[in-house]
């Protein structure tokens, strides 16, 4: 009788515990930790986000920090007292003890609590994870703004396919789409030839890119500047035209694969930003080893007042052959890129040997 009763206790105790640390662990990821030199180390190089989810995974990133460094110092503590300390063989040996310090392995409370305190430990990481990881992946922010990001060998192009009429100089939503070329894409699907070997799509399937009537284009000669409005919900809208690439704003503290097909690779291509709080130029690169002109594959990320944004556009689209250095000088930017600049693509070798010929097919 009295053993369930201590077990029925032990048992709400527990379940209140693990309550009390979910319940603190709501807010967690809102929980900034403090702003000094300690705790700016533990972000280990990490740079300050610009956007909420940016935040959120920074905030969860330093705490995981704390939490393993306290974890640590407890389990080295103890292991250097085994080591040196009370277990010490040589030790016991002067004290006149036996050989062998007390034994505990059957010691049922004991190994309960070693049992109980991992346990515990992974899941409030785990629980915290989850949150962060929800709060950055969400689709539900509403975007105001749509990018479409296509990434080919070697480089970006922007498109803007959506834009809420809150941000543009009629108010009328402005849907971006270019008809005719995503007719000619949508049309690649199949081939009226019948040769159609992948489930029933040709071979030159690229129905799955997304074309628009305001593109940004780089080159080799020039980054591309994607610009994009300041404290505005935006989405972005990944693929790549060839092989596996990835979008990488540092500050964003997020990256994610651009594919090929993502819907038939079962990637999720689209992300959203519940907003970029932060004007600036921030550099942009390609994160995933694709190929020889990689580390080329940079573009910057211009975010301007949502004023500034709607000038932007309204320029693109009333001066569509004009360059983007143009509009963004025409909103008082710097025309070309500030974070980055253009590689050199020369790879021969002053006496011509090693010379490498890119357009050569391999
Ligand atoms: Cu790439």
């Amino acid at each position: 009788m009295d053993q369930r009763k201590k077990r029925g206790f032990g048992r709400k105790a527990s379940l209140a515990g693990v309550i009390g640390l979910a319940g603190a662990a709501m807010a967690a990821c809102d929980v900034a930790p403090p702003d000094n030199a300690f705790f700016n180390f533990l972000r280990m190089g990490w740079p300050e986000g610009i956007t909420p989810e940016a935040t959120a995974m920074g905030n969860f990133w330093v705490w995981v920090w704390v939490a393993a460094w306290i974890i640590g110092i407890i389990m080295w503590g103890i292991f250097l007292y085994a080591i040196f300390g009370k277990w010490n063989a040589k030790k016991a040996e002067k004290r006149g003890d036996g050989e062998f310090p007390k034994q505990l392995q059957y010691n049922v409370p004991l190994e309960l609590v070693l049992t109980i305190v991992p346990i515990l430990i992974v899941m409030v990481i785990f629980f915290f994870t989850v949150q962060t990881q929800e709060k950055v992946v969400a689709l539900d922010k509403n975007p105001e703004v749509e990018v479409d990001v296509t990434a080919f060998q070697w480089n970006w192009k922007f498109g803007y396919a959506n834009i809420d009429g809150s941000l543009t100089s009629d108010g009328q939503d402005y849907v971006g789409v270019d008809e005719e070329r995503q007719a000619q894409a949508d049309a690649s699907a199949e081939n009226p030839s019948g040769d159609n070997p992948i489930h029933g799509r040709s071979k030159s399937d690229m129905s799955y890119l997304n074309y628009n009537e305001i593109e940004t284009l780089g080159t080799t000669d020039e980054i591309p500047v994607l610009v994009l409005p300041s404290q505005t919900p935006i989405q972005f809208n990944l693929a790549s035209g060839d092989v596996a690439h990835s979008f990488w704003v540092p500050e964003f503290l997020f990256k994610r694969d651009a594919f090929a097909h993502p819907e038939t690779n079962q990637q999720q291509r689209s992300f959203q930003v519940e907003a970029i709080e932060e004007e600036g130029a921030f550099v942009g690169r390609c994160a995933e080893m694709c190929g020889t002109y990689h580390a080329m594959m940079n573009f910057e990320l211009r975010v301007v007042s949502p004023e500034a944004f709607t000038d932007y556009l309204e320029y693109r689209q009333a001066n569509p052959e004009a360059p983007n250095s143009q509009a963004l000088e025409a909103i008082g930017e710097d025309p070309y890129a500030v974070t980055t600049h253009p590689f050199n693509s020369e790879r021969a070798t002053p006496n011509g040997a090693n010379s490498f010929d890119p357009n050569e097919q391999v």
